[in-house]
Order: C-alpha cells, then sequence, then structure tokens
C-alpha cells in the first residue's frame, strides 16, 4: 500500500474516533489543522495514526527524497553568561576554567581544516560571552568570506544577537543588516526552547524571549536571509505548550514564507540543573516529529538531528514526518554529547549516511544549505556497497 492508500484506508476504519477521522480528512484534503486539533493529536493519537498522516504529508511534498548536508560546527565558546536550566554549558560562567572562547583567529584556523573538503556549510553557534561582541563576529565573517566565499556562514541565534545588538546599540534590522554585509548567510534554528512564558520563565528565565526571538528571524526574513526553528521538548511543558510554539512559527511563517527547516530537539537529561527530569520514550520523539509535519503545514522541511537522537532513531523518524537528517562528515559539536546524547563521538561519512538514508527505503540528496542539489545519491553506487535491506512503513491498525 502506498502512503494514499493507508490514509485512505485509515479513514474508512469504522473504529476510528470521530475527532481523528476528522483530522485526517482534512490532511487528505490539504487543509489546516486548527491548535485545538493539534493538541488533540497529542493526546489522543497513536503512533501508527500518527504515522500515517505525517508520511502522506511528507511524500506529498518530497516523495522519498532525504536530504543531508555536508557542513562542520565552530563553537567559539562553550562559556554563557545566561542560566539556562537545561544546558550543560550554563554554569560554565562560573568556572571559567573549564571552558574555552575562541579567539578569530582560532576560528579561521578551524575552517582553513576544510579547505579541500567538499563541505558547503559553517554552523556557529555556542555561549554568549561579552568578548565576542559585534566586531568579533563582523571581523570573523569578513575572514572567513574573504578566505572562502563558497562556504555558507550559517551563524548564531537571536539569543547571541539580541545581547550583542543591545549592547552596540543597534536595532534587530540593523545590526543584522551591516552583519549580512560582513557575510553572514542565514539563521540556524537554535534559541527558541519553549516560547510560552509560564515555561520558558522556568528553563530560560534571563535569555531572550519569545517575541525577541521571532523578532529577530523576522527582520532576517526581511533581509531576505533565509532561517530554521528548533523547539527543545520532553521536559517539564504540556502539549499545548509545544502546539503553542508551533503555531507561533506557523503566524511568522505566513507572514514572512522565510523559515526552511523546523527541527524538534529531544532535552536530554546529563550534566545539567534539570538532571531529575526523565527524558521521553522514543515513540514520544516520532509522536512529536508526525505531530511537527501535521501542523506546521507551511514549512518545507521537518528535520532529525541525527547526533542528537541516534542513528537508528534518525532512520525511524523518515516514517514519521522527518525528510531532512542534517549530516555531518565530522560533527564538531559539544553541545549535545555535554547533555547525554547517543552519540558521544558523532561522525558518519556520506558513505554511511547514504546507507543509513537506503536501508529505509528513501532516496538520499545532499543538499546545500538552500536545499538545492549538490549530489543526488539515487544511483551512486560505493565500492563494497551493502545490499539494501528495506523496512516496513508504519501499518495501520
Ligand atoms: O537552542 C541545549 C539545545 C540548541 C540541550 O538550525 C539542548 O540547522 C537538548 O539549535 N538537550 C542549539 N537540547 C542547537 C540548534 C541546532 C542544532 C542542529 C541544527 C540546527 C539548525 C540547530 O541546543 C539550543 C538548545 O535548544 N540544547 N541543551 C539539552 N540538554
Ligand atoms: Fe547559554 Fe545557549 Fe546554554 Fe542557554 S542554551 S545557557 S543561551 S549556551
Amino acid at each position: 500500500m502506498n502512503a494514499e492508500q493507508k490514509l485512505g484506508f485509515l479513514i474508512n476504519n469504522k473504529g476510528l474516533d470521530a475527532d481523528l477521522k476528522r483530522i485526517a480528512e482534512k490532511v487528505k484534503e490539504g487543509e489546516r489543522i486548527t491548535f485545538e486539533e493539534g493538541v488533540l493529536l497529542y493526546e489522543k493519537g497513536e503512533l501508527g495514526y500518527l504515522g500515517v498522516l505525517a508520511n502522506y504529508i511528507r511524500e506529498r511534498k518530497h516523495g522519498d527524497h532525504t536530504y543531508f548536508n555536508r557542513n562542520f560546527h565552530i563553537e567559539p565558546t562553550n562559556v554563557c553568561v545566561y542560566d539556562c536550566k537545561f544546558c550543560s554549558y550554563s554554569r560554565l560562567i562560573k568556572q571559567r576554567e573549564d571552558g574555552w572562547e575562541m579567539d578569530v583567529d582560532t576560528m579561521m584556523e578551524v575552517v582553513r581544516k576544510y579547505d579541500g573538503e567538499p563541505v558547503t556549510e559553517v554552523h556557529i553557534t555556542g555561549g554568549v560571552v561579552p568578548k565576542q561582541n559585534l566586531e568579533f563576529y563582523a571581523e570573523f565573517f569578513k575572514r572567513c568570506k574573504a578566505h572562502r566565499p563558497d562556504l555558507h556562514i550559517k551563524g548564531l541565534t537571536p539569543v547571541e544577537y539580541y545581547y550583542i545588538f543591545k549592547k552596540a546599540k543597534l536595532s534587530h534590522y540593523e545590526g543584522l543588516k551591516y552583519l549580512k554585509a560582513c557575510g553572514l548567510d542565514s539563521m540556524p534554528g537554535g534559541g527558541a526552547e519553549i516560547f510560552h512564558p509560564e515555561v520558558r520563565e522556568k528553563i530560560a528565565h534571563d535569555k531572550c524571549n519569545a517575541e525577541q526571538w521571532l523578532d529577530i528571524h523576522e527582520q532576517a526574513h526581511k533581509l531576505g536571509m533565509h532561517t530554521n526553528a528548533t523547539m527543545l521538548y520532553g521536559h517539564i511543558e504540556e502539549f499545548w505548550h509545544r502546539i503553542d510554539h508551533m503555531d507561533r512559527l506557523r503566524q511568522l511563517q505566513d507572514r514572512t514564507g522565510g523559515f526552511q527547516t523546523f527541527i524538534p530537539l529531544k532535552f536530554r537529561n546529563k550534566d545539567n540543573q534539570m538532571s531529575d527530569v526523565a527524558e521521553v520514550s522514543v515513540i514520544e520523539d516520532l509522536r512529536n516529529y508526525a505531530v511537527a509535519r501535521i501542523y506546521l503545514d507551511n514549512f518545507a522541511h521537518i528535520k532529525a538531528y541525527w547526533a542528537m537522537i541516534s542513528r537508528d532513531t534518525a532512520q525511524l523518524s523518515l516514517a514519521y514526518g522527518v525528510d531532512d537528517i542534517d549530516g555531518t562528515l565530522d560533527d564538531t559539536t559539544k553541545i549535545y554529547s555535554m547533555a547525554g546524547a547517543e552519540e558521544q563521538n558523532p561522525v558518519m561519512t556520506t558513505k554511511e549516511l547514504v546507507e543509513l538514508i537506503r536501508h529505509v527505503g528513501r532516496h538520499p540528496v545532499e543538499r546545500d544549505t538552500l536545499y538545492h542539489v549538490v549530489t543526488d545519491y539515487k544511483d551512486v553506487v560505493f565500492e563494497e556497497e551493502h545490499a539494501p535491506k528495506y523496512y516496513a512503513l508504519p501499518v495501520v491498525n
């Protein structure tokens, strides 16, 4: 059965709850679901049901195409002035000797390490410290572009920008315009956490709030930049907080169209101030990807960050709405391994990544940051290639 037949079969199932049937019909017709229906999906939607709906949307948008890109990370510092309770970096401002703060020369050394490598993007993210201010990033972006003009700079989040622009007495628009002129190309999705103040004040009380986060993305979109959005889920939030979060993103996307990808980030509880909060199950991870795919009808892509959730869950997620698994040759970020991610040394070669996608019957495509195709791996044969194993997609029960 293909995705459409599975959805039809589900809708015709006499035992299906009336609310869930209505939502399934809306999905079939390509209609947007409401806030209340989003909450209802979390409350009543079983994994099999959610998978059928999310996979139908995923295949309508992308077929079997599954994207990854070759990037590397720079974490300019792991020290941070803020005190997010879930973050394994936050306490380090009090213990600076455990931390690092790079200067521009050191960051350029990291960039030069990838000279001649087929990477298309540098993703810059980390903590917030006073020294890494507007001038610091302006100089780095200029030097990085001068050294390697084709390397896409996906840099910093509204958390850093809010702090930096406030100190430089610039509006969000002016600050971003200046940094864009220095070489900034786009913005990753971090710092969003959970927008609703009821949760945000408990887990991330002293950094930019939801309105400031959203405004910085809106200004970036006005400047023609594309950006991503994340959601840190699976801690103290309730289902409606997740829908509230996605709803704010959906509204901004209706106005600007500047978001490319939504990335749910699973809360990991190692070595942070929320270590007493249990992590959610893989089932909940998959349900969450699926609800995101169904709710965010105006987002092109849903990404699972394999370095965070393990390769197996990343493979499974491709049947629950996900069409992008990030993908790095050499994942140089520490934020997740410090927080307890399965992948303590997250390194995957292109061949491994392509095989991981093929093994679940999908079609691997290397993309650049803006989703232009770099290499279509459909018919590419690697040396010593293993025969692909196909796993079944979700079954309607
Ligand atoms: O905002 C911090 C998260 C984010 C923990 O745009 C944690 O392509 C789980 O946003 N458990 C930064 N998550 C990383 C990020 C990102 C990652 C990959 C791709 C993209 C993209 C963006 O990391 C932070 C925060 O939500 N984080 N601590 C933790 N204990
Ligand atoms: Fe700082 Fe970001 Fe960690 Fe918050 S999540 S403490 S802003 S590094």
